[in-house]
């Protein structure tokens, strides 16, 4: 998976985009300062401390650390660049930080989860397109759960849980009645997307899995997973549905722009 998972200094923003919008995710090994992170995990522990909730947010992060709320994680030239190619043509913003723990199989302790069954954000957050940059807090895939994704691109993925704008049925919570549950089965995603599709990536400290609310995902953990995990999400958020902009007739108007294109030359 060479293609969507590089080192920080293989990215450039344009190349990050183009490969998450191919593969629906990336990853970039290195992107965030691990000093930041231990300082971000020694605050959501205090925050944790406070709740019996699963998670703890960004309002909670800062309180506790003082200053920090965890958007700061994104602030670097390659993931602000990403994020605002991604959203050209329309605002987005920070929409929550969110801090998660999950359990390996030899510890089931206060606040953490299960690991999760595959979903896609979108079913509990809407179908505004969303940005999640994914962080562990200390290295996992071996000896803790990581994430687990299908990497396929979001409009392929949209279709494919059955999201067309319209309820499917009633009375679900949040958006769920907008999707075809069963087809975030781990059987009919096999067979749709072949038995080798899942991506469970081994994560150090500093590496960030960008994801979004249309990717189907969800925790990965194995029996030899016996350590529990600490995660946290750090979500953007814009004003549409949908951010590919890179149809034939932009192409062309941008290459057009840019002077490397003269479809009317000749017509003077
Ligand atoms: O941390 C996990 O295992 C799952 C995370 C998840 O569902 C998410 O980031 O939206
Ligand atoms: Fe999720």
């Amino acid at each position: 998976m060479q293609h969507l998972d590089r080192a920080v200094r293989e990215w450039t923003p344009q190349t990050l985009r183009d490969a998450y919008l191919a593969h629906g995710c990336a990853i970039v090994r290195g992107a965030v300062d691990p000093a930041m992170l231990d300082r971000l995990r020694e605050a959501i522990d205090r925050a944790y401390l406070k709740t019996s909730d699963v998670h703890v947010y960004d309002a909670a992060i800062r309180e506790a650390d003082g200053e920090l709320t965890g958007f700061e994680m994104a602030d670097t030239p390659l993931l602000r660049g990403f994020l605002d190619l991604l959203y050209a043509g329309q605002a987005y913003k920070g929409a929550n930080v969110a801090a998660r723990r999950v359990h390996g199989s030899s510890e089931v302790a206060n606040n953490f989860q299960v690991p999760l069954k595959l979903h896609v954000d979108a079913q509990y957050h809407g179908p505004t397109f969303t940005v999640n940059f994914w962080t562990p807090l200390q290295a996992c895939g071996v000896d803790s759960p990581t994430i687990l994704l299908v990497p396929v691109d979001y409009k392929r993925t949209r279709a494919h849980v059955g999201f067309t704008g319209k309820k499917l049925r009633e009375g679900g919570e949040f958006y769920t009645d907008f999707f075809d549950l069963g087809s975030m089965d781990v059987d009919v995603v096999k067979r749709t997307f072949g038995d080798d599709i899942f991506l469970c990536p081994v994560m150090a400290v500093g590496d960030v899995v960008i994801a979004s609310n249309w990717i189907i995902h969800g925790s990965h953990h194995t029996a030899t997973m016996t350590q529990g995990r600490k995660s946290v999400e750090v979500r953007f958020i814009g004003t549409r549905m949908d951010v590919r902009r890179d149809g034939w007739l932009t192409k062309l108007i941008w290459l057009f722009l840019r002077g490397k294109a003269r479809p009317f030359q000749d017509l003077r």
